[in-house]
């Protein structure tokens, strides 16, 4: 699904600027995608490590200088030989039972993604679904958190005007779709 907006890239943002679709994120040439990574940033399984293996040994080089990340906090890289201009790293919660903040912490890595994605001037950003594999967070509570901050950040201006939420599966595709529909947004 694509929008309309002025030339300049002013318009204000809503919510027509989200899509949901199924692939491997590391074939995206939006400006960044975003890496589901851990708090050293040296890489690891699931998407991190497919990410760090098409974008070649540049990215974990670039990633030592920058001394880890916190968890729900990003962190702004080149892509290297990735179709993506960037990668915005950021460090989901481990699931451990709800208990723990992880429903903030999550929301807070789309949040912060995209104000970083804003502060760099980027217009298009492909999100995985951040927590959900190794991590454990549940992919049915994961998706309306994962909506619900981007839609809330879309609703302010800035130069992010199309985010896509890249699954790995149908199912995952399909909550994300059910999430959408929620706030009444056909997709
Ligand atoms: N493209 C899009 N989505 C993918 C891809 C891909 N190529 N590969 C996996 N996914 P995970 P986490 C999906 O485990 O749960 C790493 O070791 C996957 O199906 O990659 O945040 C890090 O270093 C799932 O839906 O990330 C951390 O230690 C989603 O991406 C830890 O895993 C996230 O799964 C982070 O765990």
């Amino acid at each position: 699904m694509s929008r309309s907006m002025a030339p300049d890239g002013a318009a204000p943002r809503g919510p027509a600027a989200c899509e949901v679709i199924v692939a491997d994120i590391t074939r995206l040439a939006t400006d960044a995608i975003v890496n589901a990574a851990n708090a050293s940033l040296l890489g690891g399984g699931g998407v991190d490590g497919a990410i760090h293996r098409a974008a070649g040994p540049e990215l974990v080089a670039h990633c030592r200088t920058l001394g880890g990340c916190l968890t729900g906090e990003a962190r702004l890289t080149p892509g290297f030989r990735l179709p993506a201009r960037h990668v915005i790293h950021t460090v989901g919660p481990v699931w451990r039972g709800g208990g723990a903040d992880e429903d903030a912490l999550l929301a807070s890595c789309y949040r912060e993604s995209l104000r970083l994605a804003d502060e760099a001037g980027l217009a298009s950003l492909a999100f995985p679904a951040i927590s959900t594999g190794i991590y454990g967070f549940p992919p049915e509570r994961a998706a309306p958190l994962a909506v619900g901050a981007v839609l809330d950040h879309l609703g302010r201006p800035g130069s992010v005007t199309r985010v896509v939420f890249c699954c790995f599966s149908q199912g995952s595709a399909d909550l994300h779709h059910d999430a959408l529909r929620a706030h009444g947004i056909p997709a």
